[in-house]
């Protein structure tokens, strides 16, 4: 019944989207929402009292919100949000000198895909990349904190959706973008799209030492979108996939545009090639960044033709294939590496692109996996028993197949029109089995409602069983488009941060709390700590800050209290200002005071049974 209801609504967009009528067929293992509620013996798996904790982070991106969620899995409690690309008042991340000048002046970002560094093709439970498809900007968090360390924003490009990716041994991420746009992102009429116009791939490096991503070098691909990536492992681990759409290079209404030629690509490359050739300076310079161009030099680069518009495309655990999936075809197509490589070494061209070789199809796939009735299939994960989980957006379900084989082991529909799905620990090279979260689209019925926006949904799938079974669901702020899953006893966090005494601008000892004056510049070395303020240890009113209107002030704040969990907020009445500090950390808050007045200034993170007296003044007197 609730199914029947729904159905008309779901089947509407999808028909919008297509443009052609889906038929939802009756799948096996089908029975919706209510398996998901009949399933007692399921709250048992889930369960996970108080005092106990998860066996599982999840990390799933926050799309257009800029941030990033943390849940537990299997219980699917959310833990924590984490501002990655947009400002967040509650951490007063973008409101603090540093992470101020991260975000670089934007108050949003777009975050797609997630991805743990990894040492062998495994997790290493230190950092995790993101891309921000709205600003080009790539953002590492540190998994120590949670917070993120270090931001970059690349030139020549627009839109990192094909990102992030990491090669085995966190060597390079990989930025390849969604819209093609001139070099320099220059003015450039759309007449001369197929001239001037480049799909630039970024290759960033980032330095463990200096906690700084770098720049290494970009490549000039030809004007097409770049969808998704993924890195190759253990015998092809010098290589990258990654697909392409519009190569018919259509510049207006890409809906039917983009979907003229049957076959687009997916582009094979080797970046230990792409490396070498920069070290052995065939690159030229563009707007100061070293760049490739396969259509002037050899850059070991090849295209593998591939149904019309692909989205995902994944390596298995193994590093011995590839599969893409195509969002228009009802087909996964698995390709081999190891025919790729032979068709490379015995030049199988079939022609080529702008300069790049076109690799035979026939002799690089393996098999095109065709589900009976399933339809819009996009990403891939995997386990630990060599089954592969396809997403397919259109029939609303998780197919699980055989990568050997081929053949369909089982189905499960999901709530609804899932776009990834994440396995535990599913991108490395020893998946575990276990879970699966699907990431859904649309919600639909499955929560109370909220007004005509309802949230996404996740729906944790376990795979212990010969048959996937939906035990938990989860409501999702927009959007998740990926997440990662990695074993709770890789992240070690800590619980405050260490004492520096030399640290610059902390302040440790209440009598060293002081504020000078050079000119205009009001520079504040202050102490928060339970349950006071101290700006200036000589003054009579040492919680009070007085500045002339037009000054600048800058308010540097130590958190003192090195005790796990005892943050303190640092908040302006009236002056649009508010930084958390947490233990042991010490922040910067730089502004002009332009407004004359009386602004309270309280604590805004409550931290002990007088939190509430924990206030100040900041007096600005009019000019
Ligand atoms: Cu939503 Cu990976 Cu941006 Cu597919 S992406 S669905
Ligand atoms: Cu410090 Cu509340």
């Amino acid at each position: 019944m609730y199914k029947k209801m729904i159905m008309p609504g779901v089947m509407g967009i999808m028909a919008g989207l297509l443009a052609s009528t889906v038929m939802f067929a009756d799948f096996p293992g089908g029975g919706g929402t209510a398996s998901i509620a009949s399933a007692n013996g399921d709250a048992e798996k889930v369960y996970v009292p108080f005092g106990k904790k998860d066996d599982y982070y999840l990390f799933a991106s926050g799309g257009h919100s800029g941030q990033m969620f943390i849940y537990g899995v299997p219980s699917m409690r959310r833990i924590r949000t984490v501002p990655v690309f947009s400002p967040d008042p509650a951490t007063g991340y973008g409101f603090d000198k540093e992470s101020k000048a991260m975000l670089g002046g934007y108050s949003w970002g777009d975050l797609h895909h997630p991805a743990f560094s990894e040492t062998k093709g495994e997790y290493d439970g230190k950092y995790l990349f993101a891309t921000d498809v709205a600003n080009n900007r790539a953002a590492v968090m540190d998994l120590k904190t949670f917070t993120v360390m270090d931001m970059l924003q690349t030139p020549n490009t627009s839109g990192p959706h094909c990102a992030a990716f990491v090669t085995e041994n966190t060597e390079y991420l990989f930025l390849p973008t969604r819209f093609s746009v001139p070099l320099g992102n220059e003015y450039a009429p759309l007449d001369e799209f197929k001239t001037k116009y480049k799909g630039v791939m970024s290759a960033v490096k980032f330095n463990e030492q200096s906690k700084k991503q770098e720049l290494a070098y970009q490549v000039a691909l030809p004007p097409w979108s770049f969808d998704l990536s993924d890195a190759g492992k253990k015998g092809s681990s010098d290589w990258a996939v990654m697909t392409t759409y519009n190569t018919e290079e259509a510049t207006t209404n890409l809906e039917i545009n983009a979907s003229q030629k049957d076959r687009d690509y997916i582009v094979l490359f080797n970046w230990k090639e792409l490396e070498k050739m920069v070290a052995d300076g065939k690159a030229d310079h563009v707007n100061g960044v070293k760049m490739i161009d396969p259509a002037k030099v050899n850059a070991g680069i090849y295209l593998v033709p591939v149904a019309k518009s692909p989205h995902g495309v994944d390596v298995t655990p193994d590093g011995k294939r590839f599969i893409a999936s195509g969002k228009l075809a009802p087909a996964m197509t698995v390709f081999s590496f190891e025919k790729a490589f032979d068709a490379v070494k015995n030049k199988k061209f079939a022609g080529q692109e702008q300069g790049i070789p076109v690799l035979d199809y026939n002799a690089v796939m393996e098999r095109e996996v065709n589900p009976e009735n399933a339809l819009g299939p996009l990403h891939t994960q995997f386990d630990d028993k060599g089954f592969a989980y396809t997403t397919m957006f259109i029939s609303s379900e998780v197919v699980k197949w055989n990568i050997e084989t081929g053949e369909t082991i089982d189905r499960v529909p999901v709530q609804y029109s899932p776009g990834h799905s994440v396995s535990a620990e599913g991108d490395s090279a020893s998946p575990d089995g276990q879970w699966l979260v699907a990431l859904n689209k649309l919600a639909k019925d499955s929560y109370l409602s909220v007004g005509p926006s309802h949230p996404e949904s996740m729906q944790l799938i376990d795979l212990s069983g010969d048959k996937m079974k939906v035990v938990q669901s989860a409501p999702v702020d927009p959007e998740p488009h990926y997440a990662q899953m990695i074993k709770a006893d890789k992240i070690q966090t800590i619980n405050v941060l260490p004492k520096d005494e030399k640290r610059p601008n902390s302040v440790w000892k209440q009598e060293e709390a002081r504020i000078e004056r050079h000119g205009n510049v009001v520079d504040v070395y202050g102490i928060a700590m339970r349950s006071k303020f101290t700006f200036d240890a000589k003054a009579s009113r040492k919680d009070v800050i007085e500045v002339k209107q037009g000054d600048k002030v800058v308010i540097h704040l130590t958190n003192i209290d090195l005790d796990e969990d005892i943050t303190h907020g640092f908040g302006i009445n009236n002056y649009n200002l508010n930084m958390e500090v947490q233990p042991g950390e010490t922040k910067t808050l730089e502004f002009i005071a332009d407004k004359a007045g009386t602004f309270p200034i309280y604590c805004t993170n409550f931290c002990s049974a007088l939190h509430q007296e924990m206030t100040g003044y900041l007096l600005v007197s009019p000019n």
